[in-house]
């Protein structure tokens, strides 16, 4: 397999909430999505080779708007945009509306969206608000690549079957990932690029 060409450059853009708070969609887009606190700004880093491009923390609810990162890689140029997570029981009702709101707005409305990015925690069974997106997903017409996260939390016997598990609840391939290790790092990073079209 050929290597994986060079990241030159990555960049925090901009961040909104609500989808018409972005810079207009100049390059191929690709959305990260998934339960608070699942890993999400950390896989973003570790995708790009960067320790702190996202802020991450072990308190849930981290990342609250829609923030916009430019990659230059390689011959070409994409965005990537960290979405805020889903199930943070600490959150109000109304906080929760608008975060669907905002999700939902940029799901549907965002030209230039090519792909979402969905991570689960490889240990656990979808909840139902992963189901709901993936659902909305389908709805909406979005491709989706399933990633199961924190791999290195199991022990190497208990991968490859909690890895068929989710697969299997999802009626879906799962990509493995661990961004303590790196782990699968560069077949997702390869599936992401095919699906932005940026080789
Ligand atoms: N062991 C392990 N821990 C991880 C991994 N990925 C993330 N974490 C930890 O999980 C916690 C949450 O990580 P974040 O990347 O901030 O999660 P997030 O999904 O962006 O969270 P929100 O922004 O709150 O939705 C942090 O303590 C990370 O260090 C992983 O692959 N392995
Ligand atoms: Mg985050």
């Amino acid at each position: 397999m050929s290597a994986l060409p060079a990241i030159h450059d990555a960049q925090f853009v901009a961040s909104a909430t609500e989808v018409e708070g972005l810079p207009p969609p100049t390059f191929a887009e690709i959305a990260f999505a998934g339960r608070s606190n699942v890993g999400k700004s950390s896989l973003i880093n570790c995708l790009l080779e960067r320790k702190k491009l996202v802020r991450t923390s072990s308190t849930p609810g981290c990342t609250r708007g829609l923030n916009l990162f430019r990659v230059e890689m390689g011959s070409g140029t994409f965005d990537l945009v960290d979405l805020p997570g889903y199930g943070y029981a600490q959150r109000s009702k109304q906080e929760r509306r608008s975060w669907g709101g905002m999700i939902e707005g940029f799901l549907t409305r965002r030209q230039g969206l090519r792909a979402v990015v969905l991570i689960l925690d490889v240990r656990r069974e979808p909840s139902d608000e992963d189901r709901q997106l993936l659902e909305f997903l389908a709805h909406v017409g979005r491709p989706v690549l399933c990633v199961g996260t924190k791999l290195d939390k199991l022990s190497k016997n208990a991968r490859a079957p909690a890895l068929a598990a989710l697969s299997k609840a999802l009626g879906l391939k799962v990509f493995p990932f661990s961004a303590h290790t790196g782990d699968g790092r560069d077949a997702l990073l390869r599936a992401i690029l095919h699906a932005l079209g940026v080789s």
